[in-house]
């Protein structure tokens, strides 16, 4: 059922990528080492995926990257800021050229009409905190990150109105994959998850608090990955279960951002399992604070879940990325006494294993606003593919349309019911590495010619999702065929 066919007026339309998946010039211009650059170089002795070192080659082809956007209509753009491009040590002296690098970057935006969407940290800390304290498993991440938020803010404030501070926060305390690694010495254990997840509420608040001090009419929001968590049966206990995994992987972030406290069940059950962390005085009262300026969410949908009653005994797991591309290959995540994920019989996957359910972003924007009443902005949504470059310079990706019109419906059900939603930023504007699987895996509009082994000269090319996303825009969401 389609309730409205029209997006609001001055509704922003783009979409998003993060530095060190597209960037490149790992070594260059002062740039220093940050995590991301170590795991990647590991990823790819492993797996055989490209490193971050060229990745998109965005920092050589940014100009070409935004005239591209902006020939498909684009009004905004959500990037990240490289912390270890600015400031290659993390803290301390700043690198002019990096520096300089974001200025270009917003600089072309604005001359295009395109509103810039800054993300502070996607995974990417600098190596030299983590060499220095393990990163996130240190309290004086806190301090740091409230300098390098000071610093772009007031570097970059008076030009970007949308901050975003974390990417996708739940990610990382949850999954035991490489890619949310918290520090390069954490094997998964879960209770140093949940301090370092307090520290990351901290680190947020300060930024948060920040931006309202330092951006005129600065609006602040971090991105969290959304998915609506079902019941396999209606049995209770795996509705019960359904309502537990709701809680503990989403409920538990957004009431600490939102409003500014812990969730009581989630705490309940981190102390039962000896993972409660610890919290010192003043604490709460900071991220109190910092809800008091959280202005809008970021949503990431891509899948839903689903979730029966665990099995007793079972010992803790996370969710495993399939790292092969092909169907089935997923491990699912099991907490002890909450839940236990499984299939959904009732929806199709991608071949990397990510369930397509449009309808469950429609579920997750009104129950988010029925509960919070906070504006949401999409920072990621999309489809991973193998996509083929023909003879011709086309590339036909259907599965991209058909998957992307399917959520921009479910969107406009959602809006009807009451949903304030200020943007759709999906991923990728343009081909860039996969957390998980290299540079095979694209979710671009816009095809980067190169293979894992070979970075060729990274040639652009319009897919037919370019031109198909071109029109959506012109027409406001209006027409999607
Ligand atoms: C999100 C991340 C992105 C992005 C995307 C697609 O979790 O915020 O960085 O990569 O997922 O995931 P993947 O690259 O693993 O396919």
């Amino acid at each position: 059922m389609e309730y409205v066919n029209s997006f609001p007026e001055g509704f922003l339309w783009g979409a998003a990528t993060s530095a060190y998946q597209c960037e490149g010039a790992a070594a260059e211009d002062g740039k220093k080492d940050n995590q991301q650059d170590v795991i990647n170089r590991e990823i790819h002795d492993e797996y055989g995926y490209a490193d971050a070192s060229v990745a998109s080659d965005h920092y050589h082809h940014y100009k070409e990257d935004v005239a591209l956007m902006a020939e498909m209509g684009f009004t905004s753009y959500r990037f990240s800021i490289n912390w270890a491009r600015v400031l290659p040590d993390g803290v301390g002296e700043p690198n002019p050229k990096g520096v300089e690098f974001y200025h270009n970057l917003i600089d072309e935006l604005r001359a295009h009409g395109i509103e810039p969407v800054v993300t502070m940290w996607h995974y990417d800390l600098p190596m030299a905190l983590v060499n220095k304290y393990g990163g996130w498993a240190s309290r004086q991440i806190i301090d740091d990150f409230a300098y390098y938020a000071r610093f772009i803010l007031t570097e970059y404030g008076s030009k970007v109105k949308y901050w975003l501070t974390i990417n996708e926060q739940s990610i990382v305390v949850n999954y035991i994959d490489r890619k949310n690694k918290i520090s390069m010495e954490d094997k998964f254990n879960p209770k140093f998850r949940y301090q370092a997840n307090h520290y990351m509420n901290l680190a947020h608040a300060k930024a948060a608090i920040l931006v309202h001090e330092l951006v005129p009419g600065g609006q602040c929001g971090a991105a969290l990955d959304m998915a609506p968590y079902y019941p396999h049966t209606c049995a209770p206990a795996d509705v019960m279960a359904a309502k537990n995994a709701n809680a503990f992987k989403n409920y538990f972030y957004m009431d600490a951002y939102i409003r500014g406290e812990y969730t009581e069940s989630v705490m309940a059950y981190l102390k039962r399992q000896g993972l409660d962390f610890e919290i010192l005085p003043g604490d709460m009262e900071l991220i109190k604070k910092g809800s008091e300026c959280f202005d809008f969410l970021g949503i990431n949908y891509y899948q839903s879940g689903c979730v029966k009653a665990p099995t007793p005994g079972a010992s803790r797991r996370s969710k495993e990325n399939n790292k092969i591309g092909k169907g089935g290959h997923v491990t699912y995540e099991v907490q002890p006494d909450l839940f236990e994920g499984c299939k959904n019989e009732n929806i199709g996957e991608t071949d990397f294993s990510m369930p397509i359910d449009p309808m469950g972003l429609q579920y997750v924007l009104e129950d988010i606003n029925d509960r919070y009443h906070i504006p949401m902005m999409i920072c990621e949504n999309g489809f991973g593919a193998y996509d083929v470059l023909e003879k011709d310079g086309s590339i036909h990706d259907p599965y991209r349309i058909a998957y992307i019109r399917a959520h921009l419906k479910a969107m406009k059900n959602a809006i009807a019911n009451g949903v304030k939603l200020i943007a759709y930023n999906p991923w990728s504007a343009f081909d860039l590495l996969s957390t998980s699987n290299g540079i095979a895996k694209r979710y671009g509009f816009i095809y980067v010619d190169r293979t894992d082994d070979d970075v060729k000269e990274c040639k652009r090319y319009r897919k037919d999702s370019f031109y198909w996303y071109k029109n959506v825009i012109a027409t406001n969401g209006k027409n999607l065929e």
